[in-house]
């Protein structure tokens, strides 16, 4: 069992919950080696993954405490959030981040990881490294700019500003922002679709949108071909097509 996380599942929905609520989850050793313990151990029954906090936050970033002058900063990031930020972005199953309040610094980064971020209305991000004499790290250079564009991503990281949840959705840097009252259900809700979805085809969604960024029009011309050619061997598109033709609900399995 973890001491930093909690992880449980249900229904095949994953459920990966920061869980040092004192501070406002933040980040140590503990818990970055039991994310990606977590997220490397999944049983084959697992489908999906929301990724939360317990508490009022979703993450407070590096936990502070630790973070001593002297302190390596590269070895850190090298050793402890480069696997951290993989275990998320690569996971075998599609990610849900699910931000239930504050996401700052490598905490904001962190949820953005995720396949799809949902947050709820009154949540926030905060690219809050400038505070204290760092720039963004944990991804957030790469992922940020091709979200909102260099302008937005620039604004954000100087002046470190606390970003509405429902800015960040117009914005295009999450999926949605939810209203408090309903955000628990659309969670579950999302959750579920991609559960009981066809696992394969959203891992090449995954991929292929990824490879756009560096890819030519040929090139992705060529990737969607091979990606759809695996896909049109799998169960689950047989199963797609059988379903809608038959004029009932697709039962995908993930193969
Ligand atoms: O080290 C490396 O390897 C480099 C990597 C760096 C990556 C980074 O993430 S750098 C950025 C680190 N994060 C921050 O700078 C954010 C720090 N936190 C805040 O700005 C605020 O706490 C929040 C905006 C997140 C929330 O504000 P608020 O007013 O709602 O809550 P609070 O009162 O500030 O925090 C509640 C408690 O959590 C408080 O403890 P207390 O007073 O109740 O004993 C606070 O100290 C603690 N806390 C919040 N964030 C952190 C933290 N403790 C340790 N580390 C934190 N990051």
């Amino acid at each position: 069992s973890f001491q930093a996380i909690e992880f449980t599942e249900v229904d095949g929905i994953g459920r990966l919950a920061l869980n040092r609520p004192d501070v406002m989850n933040a980040l140590n050793s503990v818990m970055r080696r039991e994310i990606v313990k977590a997220m490397t151990n999944l049983s084959p029954t697992t489908r999906c993954v929301v990724l939360t906090g317990i508490g009022r936050a979703f993450c407070s970033g590096q936990d502070l405490t630790d973070a001593r002058e002297g302190i390596d900063l590269e070895k850190t990031l090298r050793d402890e959030y480069e696997p951290m930020l993989a275990a998320i972005s690569d996971a075998p199953v599609p990610v849900i981040s699910a931000v239930n309040g504050v996401a700052a610094g490598a905490g904001a980064n962190l949820a953005l990881a995720a396949d799809v971020v949902i947050a709820t209305e009154s949540a926030s991000f905060i690219q809050a490294f400038t505070r204290i004499g760092l720039m963004p790290d944990a991804g957030g250079t790469h992922i940020v700019p091709r979200s909102v564009g260099s302008a937005r991503a620039m604004g954000m990281m100087l002046f470190a500003d606390k970003i509405p949840a429902s800015k960040a959705a117009d914005w295009g840097m999450i999926w949605e922002a939810v209203p408090d009252a309903e955000y628990e259900g659309v969670v579950r809700a999302r959750a579920a679709a991609l559960a009981n979805g066809p696992t394969r085809a959203f891992l090449a969604i995954r991929e292929a949108v990824r490879l756009s960024g560096s890819n030519n029009l040929a090139q992705q011309l060529q990737l969607e071909a091979r990606l759809q050619g695996e896909l049109g061997q799998t169960r689950d598109f047989h199963e797609g097509v059988r379903a809608f033709l038959e004029k009932r609900a697709p039962d995908f399995t993930g193969e």
